[in-house]
């Protein structure tokens, strides 16, 4: 055993050092399997005292470390590169872990849930703990937490916040960011920050937690998080509505929120991903017959909110379900698409957003863009997401891996529509070419110095989010964030 894994040992005790490459290999490829890397052992501290000796551990091994919660993430975040690691203080190099790779820290052993603060309406809840959980705990206290996805049962609270993940209820409660009252957490030299009183109103410097949301575990090990909850609020109804694209859907979604006082969810589907979502399920055609796309709009409130719906114009054929097993079979329809498209192939994942009255014009373009790249060959591309908040998810089927081409047109396009390459899955290893057509130069250079200031031996998540700056190729789109196509 290496100087390094005994010392890691030392931190978290045997049992809970990985070495096995068979185990390593789940916690080394990510959820879509198309990104792998290499780790020299997975750690599963079970305190932050715990993970702060693993950071010092790493820091005086000079071993890159790679935090990791759930292991749900969609562009290689949360999984460490292939082969060893360039040295460098810029955020892309981390040094080599001399066992074969980086330092995977599994947050899932840091579960603790403290009790929801109703008077406060907050909760303090450890990294590890899933999403479903968390859920689950503030419901039994009357509350709701604001964010929620469909890996809600694997998902966690420290990778959604590294993510700033947003979800189904982005639209009514925003993504996880606004739910992010304070963290506590280790930076890259062992010290941890304690900021876990969860006060509303202070404006004593630096707000760190909003600092890491979004960071991708380039900053700083997240071990716990103060949360924002919300009064827990009756769901009246789910709606799903045929739609001939993305424009009528938008269009509908805007009628459905000025009828009713809230809605909780404005998602979009197209025929594409329903199709793989029967095959996979056998569930039933929709409203009877096939349409193109498809609007799924859930409303709080009661039976009467419900009956306000009719002032919205929805179409005559479009299903309206206020029980609650009625909603879920609505739901499953969207809910299901990720796990049918994955039961499909290796996709390549875009998740853009645009600003909604752009959506109709990007989505008008998008096929063709595709199939410039596809040159004839035949790529399913399947567009889904959070219309209320103007994010697609884009993907497509077919392309190898490995190839980016597909990756990078489809994000040249939502910049050329004044859009982001990253909604809510964060830029990862899969993207880092591509942060210059969402962030400018200069915004860029202030994230490197932020990097380099806390982490200035570039261990933590190396050559995550940041372009290479070796990389000729990521200068290119950089002018693209300053001028992007008028409309
Ligand atoms: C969702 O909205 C997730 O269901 C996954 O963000 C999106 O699979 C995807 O591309
Ligand atoms: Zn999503």
């Amino acid at each position: 055993m290496s100087s390094l894994l005994r010392d890691l040992a030392g931190a978290v005790g045997e049992p809970h050092l990985l070495t096995d490459p068979a185990v390593l290999a789940g916690y080394t490829t990510d959820w879509t399997r198309r990104y792998h890397g290499t780790a020299c052992c997975v750690v599963r501290p079970g305190s932050a005292a715990e993970v702060a000796e693993v950071v010092r551990c790493c820091a005086r091994h000079a071993a890159a470390l790679v935090p990791q919660g759930g292991n749900t993430g969609l562009v290689g975040g949360s999984v460490p590169a292939a082969g060893s690691y360039r040295g460098g203080p810029d955020g892309h190099g981390g040094q080599d872990g001399r066992d074969g790779g980086a330092v995977v820290l599994s947050a899932t052993r840091l579960t603790a849930l403290g009790p929801v603060d109703t008077l406060a309406a907050q909760v303090t809840a450890g990294a590890g703990v899933t999403i479903g959980q968390l859920r689950a705990h503030a419901a039994r206290a009357g509350f709701e937490y604001g964010v929620d996805l469909a890996s809600r049962d694997s998902a966690t609270v420290g990778g959604t916040i590294a993510t700033n993940a947003g979800g189904m209820h982005g639209i009514r409660y925003g993504p996880t960011r606004a739910q992010l009252l304070g963290v506590a957490a280790v930076l890259a030299d062992g010290c941890v920050i304690n900021r876990l009183s969860g006060l509303p109103a202070e404006s004593a410097g630096y707000d760190l937690a909003q600092l890491l949301a979004g960071s991708e575990g380039t900053l700083a090990v997240i071990t716990a998080a103060r949360l924002r909850l919300w009064p827990a609020e009756p769901v009246a109804a789910v709606v799903l509505a045929g739609a001939s694209g993305v424009a009528e859907a938008a269009a509908l979604q805007a009628a459905i929120r000025a009828a009713v006082p809230g809605i909780r969810a404005a998602e979009y589907f197209e025929a594409a991903g329903l199709d793989l979502v029967r095959k996979r399920t056998g569930l039933a055609l929709p409203l009877g017959r096939a349409r193109a796309a498809y609007l799924l709009a859930e409303i709080a409130g009661t039976a009467v909110d419900a009956g306000r719906l009719s002032g919205a114009g929805l179409p005559p054929d479009a299903a309206v379900a206020l029980d609650r097993s009625g909603r879920a079979a609505l739901w499953a329809y969207r809910e299901r698409i990720t796990e049918a498209i994955s039961a499909s192939g290796i996709p390549h994942k875009m998740d853009v957003a645009v600003p909604v009255a752009r959506l109709a014009a990007f989505r008008a373009e998008l096929d063709g863009v595709v199939s410039a790249v596809a040159g004839g060959r035949d790529w399913p591309v399947i567009v889904f997401g959070h219309i209320g908040v103007g994010n697609l998810h884009v993907n497509v089927l077919g392309p190898d891996p490995g190839d980016t081409g597909v990756d990078e047109a489809v994000s040249r396009l939502a910049a050329a529509h004044g859009g982001s390459v990253s909604a809510e899955h964060g830029i990862g290893r899969a993207k880092t070419r591509w942060l210059g057509l969402t962030r400018a130069a200069p915004e860029i250079a202030a994230m490197r110095a932020i990097k380099t200031a806390l982490d200035p031996a570039g261990l933590l998540n190396p050559g995550v989010l940041f372009p290479d700056c070796e990389d000729p190729e990521w200068r290119t789109p950089a002018t693209a964030a300053t001028s992007p196509t008028p409309t």
